[in-house]
This record gives C-alpha cells, sequence and structure tokens, in this order.
C-alpha cells in the first residue's frame, strides 16, 4: 500500500529534498545556471525521493530498441541490471521495440513490473533506426503509455545498470551529461555545425547523451516529437546532423532546457576509467563492438 502523507508533511519532504541539493557536493557543478539540479551522488537521500514518488503514485515506462543483432548482443543484460537497479519499488513497464519479438527473452519480472513488446520494422540503415526511435517513441507515448505510466525514460540497450536508477532521476524533463564531454571545454562539444540541419547549432549549455533521456509524457512526446520533425526536415533537404537523433536532441534541450540534469554517473563508459569525482556508475556502457555488430 503506497504511502499517504499530508500536504504539510508533503511541503516539508520537497522542501528537505533541495535543501539536499544545495548542501551536498562541492567537487562538482551541482545545479545549472537556470536552477535545474545536476544530480551528483551524495546530493540526494533515496528514501525521501522514494516517499516523494511513492506519495505521488509516480509510475515508470522504459523504453528500449533491440533490433536486429542488438537484440541477442545486449538485451538481456540491460534488462536483468534493471530489474536489479531501474525504479526500484515504483511500478515500471517495459515498451521493448523489435523486429524479432519472437526472440525477446523471457525474463522473471518483480511485483508492479510489466513488460511490453512492440514490433517494428529493421531499417538497413544503422542511422534510420536511431532516427525513427523519435517517431515511435511519440506514437506510443500517445497511445499506450500515458495511460499507464506517469513518467518515462528512454534508452540505448548496448549499456547495462550497475547501481541504483531510483526516483530520485524523475523529473518533468531530464537530460543526461555526456560522459565524454561532462568536462570539456564547450568547443569541444560535437553540435551539429551545419547551418542547412535544423539540430545546427554554435554554443550551447552542455553536450547531452541521447543513450538516457525522460520525463513526464507530455515532455517526453514534445521532445520525440520536435527531434524526429527535426530529422524529416533534414532529410527534405538532403542533409544529416553529426549525431544524429543526438544532434537533434541537444538542439532541443538548447532551446527547451531540461528541469534536471543527470551527471556522467548515470551513464558512465568503464573505459574511461576511474575518476575522483564519479562516486558511482550506476549505468555503464557495454563494450562498443562495431565490427561485428556494424557491418555497414
Ligand atoms: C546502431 C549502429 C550501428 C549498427 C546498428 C545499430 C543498432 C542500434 C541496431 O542494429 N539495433 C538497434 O536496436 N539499435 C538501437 O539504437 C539500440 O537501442 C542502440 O542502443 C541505439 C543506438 O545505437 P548505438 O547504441 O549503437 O549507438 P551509440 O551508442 O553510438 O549511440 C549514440 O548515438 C546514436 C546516434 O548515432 C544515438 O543518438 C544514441 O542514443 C546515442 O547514445
Ligand atoms: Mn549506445
Amino acid at each position: 500500500e503506497p504511502t499517504v502523507i499530508d500536504s504539510e508533511k508533503r511541503d516539508q519532504l520537497d522542501a528537505d529534498i533541495t535543501l539536499h541539493h544545495l548542501r551536498s557536493r562541492t567537487d562538482v557543478q551541482t545545479h545549472t545556471s537556470w536552477g535545474a539540479p545536476i544530480m551528483w551522488d551524495g546530493m540526494f537521500q533515496a528514501d525521501l525521493y522514494d516517499l516523494k514518488h511513492e506519495t505521488d503514485k509516480s509510475s515508470v515506462a522504459l523504453t528500449v530498441f533491440a533490433v536486429g543483432r542488438y537484440l541477442d548482443a545486449y538485451l538481456g543484460a540491460f534488462l536483468n541490471s534493471a530489474e536489479q537497479h531501474f525504479m526500484v519499488g515504483l511500478p515500471v513497464k517495459y515498451y521493448i521495440f523489435t523486429d524479432l519479438p519472437e526472440k525477446v527473452p523471457s525474463l522473471q519480472l518483480g511485483p508492479q513490473r510489466s513488460l511490453e513488446v512492440i514490433r517494428v520494422q529493421g531499417h538497413s540503415r544503422w542511422q534510420d533506426i536511431s532516427m525513427t526511435r523519435m517517431k515511435t517513441i511519440a506514437d506510443t507515448i500517445e497511445s499506450d503509455i500515458r495511460h499507464h505510466s506517469t513518467h518515462v525514460f528512454c534508452m540505448d540497450v548496448d549499456q547495462v545498470f550497475a547501481w541504483r536508477f531510483g526516483s530520485e532521476a524523475l523529473s518533468d524533463s531530464v537530460a543526461l551529461l555526456h560522459a565524454y564531454y561532462y568536462n570539456s571545454p564547450k568547443e569541444m562539444f560535437t553540435y551539429d555545425r551545419n547551418p542547412k540541419s535544423c539540430a545546427f547549432m554554435l554554443t550551447g549549455d552542455f553536450y547531452y547523451h541521447a543513450a538516457v533521456f525522460g520525463g513526464s509524457c507530455t515532455s517526453v512526446k514534445a521532445i520525440a516529437e520536435a527531434c524526429y520533425r527535426g530529422i524529416l526536415q533534414d532529410k527534405d533537404s538532403g542533409v544529416e546532423a553529426l549525431w544524429h537523433d543526438e544532434s537533434h536532441l541537444n538542439k532541443y534541450f538548447w532551446l527547451h532546457r531540461p528541469s534536471k540534469v543527470l551527471s556522467p554517473e548515470y551513464c558512465w563508459d568503464p573505459v574511461l576509467g576511474q575518476r575522483q569525482e564519479i562516486h558511482v556508475t550506476r549505468i555503464r556502457w557495454a563494450p562498443k563492438q562495431y565490427q561485428a555488430l556494424r557491418p555497414n
């Protein structure tokens, strides 16, 4: 049974959560210039966030694409690890988009957790697999997700949960700092620099990683639709953004700044090694198998 608390306690809870954001890490940037928290380990008490979201009856959809060879290569480890670490204690519904529904591994789901497999087309160009995700996500939020879940996260499949990825990550719109650029000067950010592309931008706040983004159903639908519109318009113009959907996502979050930012602890590449400010690795990139999985 979800805990019931009155509105005064609820306000106190929000105040405690905010105070903790402010008082915690001093070795890293904990807030954006527009006041959004950048969630580093130590900036939150997990039980306060869990109480808040149990009280709000938050529920979370997790969308992931596993098309072609990516299914066998990554989906089993992704889902098993999500069962251990993703939003434990809240209702979770996985949406698996694949061209091989019969090959989705069966797994024992925890209580209040369910899984739906949705068939999508394979694409001959890998850039199209990743770019058409945006349309599929927007359509599925409209037809299904918004009736079951308050929040959505959209993730790459080539990664594994290794530590709590919990309710502290929930907010209206959520972007992730890319592990390779969180501490780089802005000139290094790999934004799309082609003025003919809708994703074109000269400067921005951060370089965000498209492997994890999320928010409320309304916000994520707006994000995905805007990115897809940009991708389509680029096709009409005969151009393609440098990092495909990720370039369009960066442009969107520049024009519509996220209400919460996740530190690279939420999606770390072990190849980068150990760093003082990385206290935990909540998701780890799986080793890249480009030769085997990206024949063209
Ligand atoms: C992707 C590249 C080459 C060959 C195949 C694929 C592929 C991707 C595939 O065969 N099947 C498939 O399901 N995918 C899905 O697209 C899968 O969910 C995968 O995690 C996602 C993105 O592809 P990925 O992970 O190989 O690309 P990354 O890790 O370099 O992704 C970053 O850049 C992408 C755009 O190029 C996306 O923005 C992605 O969100 C970023 O993390
Ligand atoms: Mn990936």
